[in-house]
């Protein structure tokens, strides 16, 4: 985008870098650092920079110096540290960021203006008018301070601005100004750095769901709309017992396909303490893979981790027993996570670009009225990436749905509409993004579902979970019945000790295990087939990873 060019040639003339960045430079020494390999692939890879390390620790400059490329604050640029009062604007910690990477050669993306925490008090008690001048006044006065600084070349504008289920998140910027201020955020970025790069961020869009799709089209209708969306940030918090978000390629692909930029903005992989080998292991291949997936899309400009030494991160202040989730211990000692990302970004493009072979046909077993088990003969991959997973898409014509994915060569698929007959394939993935050809055709008939023409059936998918809650979404309702119907009730049950935290889209009333949730007002009348989604959330005891069962619908 030709907007960004001066900005961005400003920069890499300053730092010397000029060849490195337009053309990749020739490949790095195999042993070299991080940034070496980066710059040779025409990426980036960053570090998040706390602030009190940065002026104590020699080992600490050392690191974030010698490996990134590029930095971000990790909280310094944040509302409650640049503006804490109104109109008092504070940068000593957002400056010795920012001087940091300009002595080091590094670019640094400005986090965050607008976010809904570490905002202060004052600005969240401010009425409509006043809270809109103010937000326009703190994106002026921040972005306008590193407009002319070459280093500073992109903004998140808005972060977190949704929820889990894809609605707008009800921040208190969204419950005073609706949201519009989401537009009216980027214009005032744009106003006040016409170079800059500005960007939407959040966490749990890796994948494609509910969530990233929301995210997917606000991109589309701002730009549109002619608002100045430059970039998408995917934070990649990630963590072992969630799995991989394998669809991760995927999706940054699809919103590269908008025309904007992408890029993996705070990437940490957390375990269940205590490490161990094995644990340090399967964190690696989270690293690789996130890395290959951003190499694997020319719009991807690079991934940033959020910290680089496990002596400072967010991860165990927020999830107790959980942690251990960056690339160098606490000793500054490099784990396996630190060589995945190297060897990654070390591998050059050809390393692997021979797709697996093809799946054998699904076969289905065990077929209920809206779940199937797939079973196929696996993959074989010879590139040197190994098998990643595979993929399951219904045969739909034009737009095949994804209905799956799995880490073997099954995967058992819920949601399916009652008395539907489906025909589905599967694709594998290797570890470099390389996608197999379709397998054969499976075919399979789901039952009918209960209640015969009179029914509806609900079936619920955990989408989100942490230590002591998680989020169930979409809990998918279908009228399966032959006439309209005008409202439904779902009845599950919930592990002992597990507590709803919430709803949306429908009402819930508790008794002892049982809930039972009632359609809202807008999404009570379903057609014969048709379908609707509530969700809620669940509290739970630490860790314990039981889920709701037995979903009825009448
Ligand atoms: O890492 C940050 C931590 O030091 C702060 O206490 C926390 C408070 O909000 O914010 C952390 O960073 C967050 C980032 O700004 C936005 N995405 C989620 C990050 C982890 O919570």
């Amino acid at each position: 985008m030709s907007v960004h060019s001066s900005k961005v040639l400003r920069a890499l003339a300053l730092a010397g870098m000029v060849a490195a960045f337009l053309l990749p430079a020739g490949p790095a020494q195999a042993s070299a650092s991080l940034r070496a390999h980066a710059d040779a692939r025409g990426k980036f890879i960053g570090t998040a920079l706390a602030t009190g390390p940065l002026s104590d620790e020699a080992s600490y400059r050392t690191i974030a110096g010698g490996e990134f490329n590029q930095v971000t604050a990790e909280n310094a640029m944040k509302w409650d540290a640049t503006e804490p009062s109104q109109n008092q604007f504070t940068f000593s910690g957002a400056d010795a960021v920012v001087n940091f990477a300009t002595q080091n050669g590094q670019q640094v993306h400005g986090h965050t203006l607008v976010w809904h925490n570490q905002t202060p008090g004052w600005v969240q008690n401010l009425g409509a008018t006043a809270m809109r001048d103010a937000m326009r006044n703190h994106i002026s006065r921040v972005v306008g301070r590193y407009a002319d600084n070459p280093a500073v070349v992109s903004w998140d504008v808005v972060n977190e601005v949704f929820e889990e289920n894809g609605d707008f998140r009800r921040s208190f910027w969204y419950n005073t100004l609706g949201e519009s201020y989401i537009a009216d955020a980027f214009r005032a970025a744009r106003a006040a750095d016409p170079d800059a790069r500005l960007c939407i961020n959040d966490y749990n869009v890796e994948g494609i769901n509910a969530k990233s799709t929301a995210m997917y089209d606000l991109v589309s209708e701002l730009r549109d709309q002619g608002v100045p969306v430059d970039c998408v940030g995917f934070q990649g918090h990630l963590a072992t017992q969630y799995g991989f978000p394998n669809d991760l390629r995927q999706n940054l692909q699809r919103f590269a396909a908008l025309g904007v930029q992408v890029r993996i903005t705070e990437l940490d992989v957390r375990i269940q303490m205590p490490r161990s080998a094995a644990k340090d292991a399967t964190q690696a291949t989270y690293y690789r893979d996130v890395v290959n997936a951003c190499l694997a899309v020319t719009a991807c400009a690079g991934v940033t981790i959020w910290g680089f030494t496990d002596r400072y991160s967010w991860v165990p202040d927020q999830f107790p027993s959980e942690g251990a989730a960056l690339i160098y211990d606490e000793n500054y000692q490099p784990k396996p996570s630190y060589t995945a990302v190297h060897d990654a970004l070390a591998g050059g493009t050809s390393t692997d670009t021979t797709p697996p072979t093809a799946p054998g046909a699904p076969s289905a077993g065990n077929v209920t009225s809206n779940s199937a088990a797939l079973t196929w003969t696996a993959s074989t991959d010879s590139g040197g990436s190994g098998l990643a997973g595979y993929d399951v898409y219904r045969e739909q014509g034009a737009t095949d749905t994804l209905l799956g994915q799995g880490a073997a060569n099954s995967v058992t698929l819920t949601g399916l509409t009652p008395n539907v007959q489906y025909q589905v394939y599967v694709r594998a993935r290797d570890g470099a993004g390389n996608l197999s050809a379709n397998s054969p055709l499976g075919t399979f008939t789901t039952q009918a579902g209960p209640g015969g023409s009179g029914g509806c059936t609900a079936a619920g998918t955990v989408q989100n979970q942490w230590n002591n809650g998680y989020v169930v979404q979409p809990v998918t309702v279908t009228n399966t019945g032959t006439s309209a119907i005008s409202g439904w009730t779902v009845t599950f049950t919930l592990p002992p000790g597990h507590t709803p935290a919430g709803s949306w889209n429908a009402t819930l009333t508790v008794s002892g295990q049982t809930v039972t949730a009632r359609n809202a007002g807008h999404n009570g009348n379903l057609a014969p087939n048709g379908s609707t989604t509530f969700g809620f959330q669940v509290s739970r005891p630490n860790g314990d990873t039981r889920t709701p069962s037995g979903y009825t619908c009448a």
